[in-house]
């Protein structure tokens, strides 16, 4: 059995890790560790070395006993050790290290003084605040691991939405392609566009006689590796990625009820089932009935008619108001894509980008935008090759030139700068004096306090050259939490100095929240739908930003960016002059 270096080094990390966690001799622990790092980085792999006859102990830190391990290891494909750690711990314990902030040592305690050995005690003991009393944890640390667990959870379960989008939108084309079908739509939490989604709930109606037709040919595609059940008018099954897709088909009469039912959120749906049952009114997924009678259901706007509300778009039936406001007449107007204006989080290939600025401004006329900012990444983030005054004053002149050149869109000057840990920006006042606006973005130090976090970004705001903050909690989906910061307090500061907050729209941040959002609305101060775009095709991110920026209830007078440029160089011009 051939072993790659890479496996080897995964068994002595996983035996070094089980030892630590069973309190063994410290240099033990370091050598297994030692020998993971030499044979994963050795540049050739060491099971050839062994059919060479080379001896392994040559390799540094690689002693009789652990070139014995590597052979035993490549030979066998088992180690003898790790079986037997496997039986003095329980096997899902290295599941916890899989929790990042949980290293060796804390689940060793987690282990010993809890007997936490699986991820959902872990999520229990944390839940149940236990954890907090535990030498060096404290609430803090519980609090991250209940975060973690949760994230760590979702990734096993759950589709971006930019991704589910894919699969979602190649079984829509599929299905309406097939004779007889007259509407297909994908409903559940896509539709709502929640920045996850845990499967895909089509909704379909087709002539009678081909309903079962449908069902069949829905089995049958290319991209199922599983089918979980199938009738005549509806089945489950696992796409080959994963992702589990449910489909009925419904009577015509019946669409809009079965729409609005598998929409959701369930939340949504129970609120307007009690509302409809007060007024003497059944609600279900075939319609709505007075006694025995049908009296709406064949489009979602007469199933909200009949129980006295407005259609509440999508985005909205989250059961946070919502229903208040439709009773009342007072939904807002959410905000569209062809509402933007402009984008001003642009990225070209002075830095990490993969287009010319030229290219960049083609692709935004073409967009129907009047305006992009360019904002580069500054100095500190060197691996992006991030701009320096002297590259930054050279972009400058570039902008001057081309848009004395352009007809249709302007760039605008700017920088997307760090903000470095004391609040203070990466490049001099003189650097950006230059600029239209600047954009700010914490790109290190996510672990600072709450208060040292909060503190750092109300600094970097308090720059009189400030305006505006990209990705605002610098969470990456499923990867990376968002920092702790009191986001009330930056968006009040944000309307004190007339700044403004970014919507991230890269489908792995959709950054601030749309709870954010909401929270920004209600404070009065205007969010940024932004691409991030490093390259011409990114702006069709920005359908994902908008959709989350729906899902906060943002109109378009809400958004920075749907403003004209003159409008929007009165908004940005705060001390610029
Ligand atoms: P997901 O898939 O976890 O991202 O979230 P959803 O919202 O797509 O949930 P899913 O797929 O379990 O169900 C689709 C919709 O069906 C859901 O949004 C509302 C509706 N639904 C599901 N179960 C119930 C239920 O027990 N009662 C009611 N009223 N509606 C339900
Ligand atoms: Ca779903
Ligand atoms: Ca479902």
């Amino acid at each position: 059995m051939p072993k790659h270096n890479a496996d080897i080094a995964a068994v002595f990390e996983e035996i070094a890790d089980l030892l630590e966690i069973q309190g063994a001799n410290p240099f033990r622990i370091r050598a297994y560790r030692n020998a993971a790092r030499v044979v994963g980085e050795f540049s050739q792999e060491v099971s050839r070395l062994l059919e060479k006859g080379e001896d392994l102990t040559e390799l540094p830190g690689i002693g009789d006993d652990l070139a014995g391990k590597i052979k035993e290891i490549v030979g066998s494909g088992h180690c003898s050790l790790l079986d037997r750690l496997h039986t003095e711990l329980p096997s899902a314990i290295t599941e916890l290290l899989k929790i990042p902030g949980l290293g060796p040592k804390r689940v060793k305690a987690l282990y010993h003084d809890l007997d936490v050995q699986t991820l959902e005690q872990l999520y229990r003991a944390a839940r149940d605040g236990r954890i907090r009393a535990l030498p060096g944890f404290g609430e803090k640390t519980e609090n991250n691991i209940l975060q973690a667990i949760e994230v760590h959870a979702n990734q096993t379960r759950r589709f971006k939405l930019a991704i589910a989008a894919q699969y979602a939108e190649a079984l829509e084309k599929f299905l309406v392609a097939i004779p007889g079908v007259l509407k297909v739509t994908v409903a559940g939490s896509y539709r709502r566009m929640r920045e996850t989604v845990g499967d895909l709930d089509i909704l379909a109606t087709a002539s009678t006689t081909a309903t079962s037709q449908v069902v069949q040919r829905f089995t049958n595609y290319d991209e199922v590796a599983e089918i979980l059940s199938a009738g005549p008018t509806r089945a489950s099954v696992i796409l080959k990625c994963g992702l589990q897709v449910d489909l009925r088909v419904v009577k015509e009469e019946s669409y809009g009820a079965a729409l609005h039912y598998f929409t959701g959120s369930k939340s949504h749906n129970i609120a307007i089932r009690r509302m409809a049952q007060k007024s003497g009114l059944k609600i279900n997924e075939y319609g709505v009935f007075r006694d025995k009678t049908r009296i709406a259901g064949e489009t979602e706007a007469s199933v909200y008619a009949a129980v006295g509300l407005s259609y509440i778009p999508p985005e909205l039936r989250e059961n946070r108001g919502e229903i208040a406001m439709a009773r009342a007449g007072k939904l807002p107007q959410l905000v569209e894509q062809t509402d933007l204006r402009g984008d001003l989080h642009v990225h070209t290939k002075a830095t990490d980008g993969h287009n010319s600025l030229r290219e960049m401004a083609q692709a935004a006329l073409s967009n129907g935008f009047e305006y992009i900012a360019i904002t580069e990444h500054s100095r500190r983030l060197a691996f992006t090759h991030g701009l320096d005054p002297l590259k930054l004053a050279q972009q400058c002149d570039e902008i001057d030139q081309l848009n004395a050149e352009l007809k249709g869109i302007t760039l605008l000057k700017s920088i997307e700068v760090d903000i470095l840990e004391d609040g203070s920006l990466d490049l001099p006042d003189s650097a950006l004096a230059r600029l239209d606006m600047v954009v700010g973005a914490v790109h290190s130090s996510f672990n600072l306090s709450r208060a040292k976090q909060t503190e750092r970004i109300l600094r970097a705001m308090q720059h009189p050259y400030f305006t505006l903050l990209a990705h605002p909690t610098g969470r990456l989906i499923q990867r990376r939490a968002p920092y702790d910061v009191d986001m009330l307090r930056i968006i009040r500061e944000a309307r004190n100095r007339g700044c403004f907050l970014e919507l991230n729209a890269h489908p792995e941040r959709l950054d601030l929240l749309d709870t954010q959002c909401q929270m920004a609305k209600e404070e009065g101060v205007l969010v940024s739908i932004n691409s991030d775009a490093h390259s011409v095709y990114d702006f069709a991110n920005l359908r994902f930003g908008i959709g989350q920026a729906r899902r906060g209830w943002l109109e378009k007078h809400d958004v920075l960016n749907t403003r004209s440029l003159k409008e929007l160089r009165l908004l940005i011009n705060r001390t610029m002059s």
